[in-house]
C-alpha cells in the first residue's frame, strides 16, 4: 500500500457505505412497523395507508393507465415504486446524516410523520393503529444514528487497515441490523401475502341455506362453444377492482352494518342477526365502469344475501332521501340511488357467492349487490356503513375524479371466439361470445362482416335479466382478412350505439370488433 489516498476518494467510499445504512436502518424500522402493525390493527398497515394516499391521490386518468398497462399487475407495480422510492429516501437519509448529524434523522421523521398522517387517515384506524408508525421512526432513527456513529469511528478508505476494531464494530452493527430486518419483513410478509389473518376468519363462517332459493338455469343457457367464458365465472377467475392494497381483514364478531343518515331511527345489525335473517339466492352479472369495450371486467355470480330494502325499512328512511352512501371498512364509498336499494330488484347485502362465504378479495364479510348498476356506484365491498342522504350533499369515491354520479350499466357485447387477430378455416365460422343490459335484459344480438348487412345470432336463454347472456352465430367467411363485430339489443328494443365511447364518465360504448384471418 504506497498509493496516498486521497480525502475526495476517502468521502466517496463513506459516501457509499452511509447510504447503505440508510438503507438498512430505515428497512428494519418500516419492517418493525409493519410487523407491529400486524399484531395491533392488521387492517392498518403504515405501509398500506401510505399507500392508499398515493391511490387515492393520483388522477383517475394515471389509475386507469396502470390498469391498462399492469392490469391486475397494477399493486405489484405500485408496491415496488412505493419500495424503490422507500429505498432512495433512505440511502438519502444515510448520506445526509453522514455528512450532517441530525439531518438524516430529520428525514426520518418527516417521513414517519407522513406514514402516522396516512394511517390516522385510514377510516377503521383505531387507536393503537398510531403506535406503528411511531415506533418504525424511533427504530429507524435510533439504528440510524447507531450505524452512523460506527462509520464515522471507522473512516473508511483503501488505507484503512483491514480489520481493525472501529470497522469490526461498524460491519458487525450493519450486518445485525440486516439481518433483523430481513427477518421482520420475511414474518411480516409471510403473515400479510398469505392473508391468513382474513382468511382464518373466513373459515369459521357457516352460511345458511337461502330461504328463496336461486332462479333455476334454463336449459341450453350455456352453449357449448370452445373458448366461451363459463355462464357463471368461477371465484378465482373474478375480476378483482378495488382501492385496497391489501384487503380489509374484517372479523364477523367485530362487524357491524350501521345505518345513519336521513332515518327515522339509526339501526346497527351485527353479522349473527344477518345471518338468521330469510336468505334469497340471485345470480347477478356485475360489471366495472372500467371496463373497456371487449373487456374482462365482469362477471357473473350466485349471490347470497339479504335485500338491502329490509334493513332499509327498519331505519324508515326521511322524506327528501334520495340516495344511500355505502361505506367500506377502509373508507371507499359509493353512492347509490335510494330508489335501486328499495325496488323489486333484490339488492342484497350479500354473504355468500357462488356457494362460498365471500372471497376476502371480493369483500368479506358482506359486500353489497345490486342489479343493474356499476360496481363503483354500488358493490362496495367490505360493507360497514349505510348513510342515508341526497345526491346533492354526498359523493361516492369516484364521483370527484371525474366519474358520474349514477351508473346504470349500458347495453354491451363482446365476441370470445374466434380470439381477436386469430386465423380460422374460410367457410361457415362459429362465433360466439357474451351480452348484457342488466335489469333490462337482452332480445337479440346481431354479427356482421366488414360493415355489412347484419346477421341474427342465436342468443341463449338468460337466467334472468340481472345476468349475461351466450350468444352464437355460424359466419360465412371467404379467404382473407375480416372484420367482425357484434351488437346487442335490450328488451325495450335498443339497440347498442355504434358511438365509441371511453370508460369514463359513465361507462364505454361502441361495437366490439376483431379481426380474423380466413384460410
Ligand atoms: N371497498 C370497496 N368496494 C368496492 C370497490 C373499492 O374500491 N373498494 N370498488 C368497486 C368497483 S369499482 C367494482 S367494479 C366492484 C368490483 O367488485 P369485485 O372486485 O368483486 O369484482 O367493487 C366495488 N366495490
Ligand atoms: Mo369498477
Amino acid at each position: 500500500m504506497s498509493r496516498t489516498i486521497s480525502k475526495k476518494e476517502r468521502t466517496g467510499t463513506a459516501l457509499r457505505w452511509a447510504a447503505v445504512c440508510g438503507v438498512v436502518a430505515i428497512g428494519l424500522g418500516v419492517a418493525a412497523g409493519e410487523l407491529l402493525a400486524g399484531f395491533l390493527s392488521p387492517s392498518v398497515s403504515p405501509v398500506t395507508a401510505l399507500g392508499g394516499v398515493v391511490i387515492d391521490a393520483v388522477p383517475g386518468w394515471a389509475k386507469d393507465l396502470a390498469v391498462s398497462l399492469f392490469g391486475t399487475g397494477d399493486k405489484i407495480f405500485l408496491i415496488s415504486t412505493i419500495a424503490a422510492v422507500t429505498v432512495v429516501l433512505a440511502a438519502i437519509a444515510g448520506i445526509l446524516e453522514f455528512r450532517r448529524n441530525g439531518a438524516g434523522l430529520a428525514l426520518a421523521v418527516l417521513a414517519g410523520a407522513a406514514g402516522l398522517a396516512a394511517v390516522l387517515t385510514r377510516a377503521q384506524a383505531a387507536p393503537a393503529a398510531a403506535i406503528p408508525p411511531v415506533a418504525a421512526t424511533i427504530v429507524a432513527m435510533l439504528f440510524l444514528r447507531l450505524l452512523i456513529q460506527r462509520l464515522e469511528t471507522w473512516r473508511p478508505g483503501p488505507d484503512s487497515n483491514g480489520m481493525s476494531l472501529a470497522r469490526r464494530s461498524f460491519v458487525q452493527m450493519l450486518a445485525g441490523t440486516a439481518i433483523a430486518a430481513v427477518v421482520a419483513g420475511t414474518v411480516t410478509a409471510i403473515v400479510r401475502t398469505a392473508g391468513i389473518v382474513a382468511s382464518d376468519f373466513r373459515r369459521a363462517v357457516t352460511l345458511p341455506a337461502p330461504a328463496t332459493p336461486a332462479e333455476q338455469v334454463p336449459k341450453g343457457a350455456a352453449l357449448t362453444l370452445d373458448g366461451l367464458e363459463p355462464l357463471v365465472t368461477p371465484n378465482a377467475d373474478f375480476y378483482r377492482i378495488d382501492t385496497a392494497l391489501i384487503p380489509p381483514a374484517v372479523n364477523p364478531p367485530d362487524w357491524t352494518l350501521k345505518v345513519t343518515g336521513m332515518v327515522e331511527r339509526e339501526v346497527q345489525m351485527d353479522f349473527a342477526t344477518l345471518l338468521a335473517k330469510p336468505m334469497i339466492a340471485r345470480y347477478v352479472t356485475i360489471a366495472c365502469v372500467s371496463n373497456d369495450v371487449g373487456g374482462d371486467l365482469i362477471g357473473n355470480a350466485l349471490w347470497l344475501g339479504w335485500p338491502v330494502r329490509e334493513l332499509l325499512a327498519m331505519a324508515g328512511p326521511k322524506a327528501g332521501a334520495d340516495m344511500v352512501l355505502s361505506r367500506s371498512a377502509d373508507g371507499w364509498t359509493a353512492g347509490t340511488p335510494l330508489e335501486a336499494l328499495t325496488d323489486n330488484r333484490d339488492a342484497i347485502l350479500a354473504v355468500g357467492m357462488n356457494g362460498e362465504a365471500l372471497p376476502v378479495e371480493h369483500g368479506f364479510p358482506v359486500r353489497m349487490i345490486v342489479p343493474g348498476l356499476y360496481g363503483y356506484v354500488s358493490a362496495t365491498k367490505w360493507l360497514t356503513e349505510l348513510k342515508v342522504t341526497r345526491f346533492a350533499d354526498d359523493e361516492g369515491y369516484w364521483v370527484p375524479r371525474g366519474w358520474s354520479d349514477h351508473g346504470p350499466i349500458k347495453t354491451e357485447s363482446r365476441i370470445d371466439v374466434p380470439r381477436d387477430g386469430g386465423s380460422v378455416k374460410a367457410g361457415t365460422v362459429q362465433f360466439g361470445g357474451v351480452a348484457w343490459a342488466q335489469h333490462r335484459g337482452v332480445s337479440k344480438v346481431e354479427v356482421r362482416v366488414d360493415g355489412g348487412a347484419w346477421h341474427q345470432a342465436t342468443l341463449a336463454p338468460g337466467i334472468s335479466s340481472d345476468t349475461w347472456y351466450q350468444w352464437q352465430a355460424g359466419v360465412e367467411l371467404a379467404h382473407g382478412s375480416h372484420e367482425v363485430q357484434v351488437r346487442a339489443t335490450d328488451s325495450s328494443g335498443t339497440a347498442q350505439t355504434e358511438v365509441r365511447a371511453a370508460p369514463a364518465p359513465d361507462g364505454a360504448t361502441g361495437f366490439h370488433t376483431i379481426h380474423v384471418t380466413a384460410n
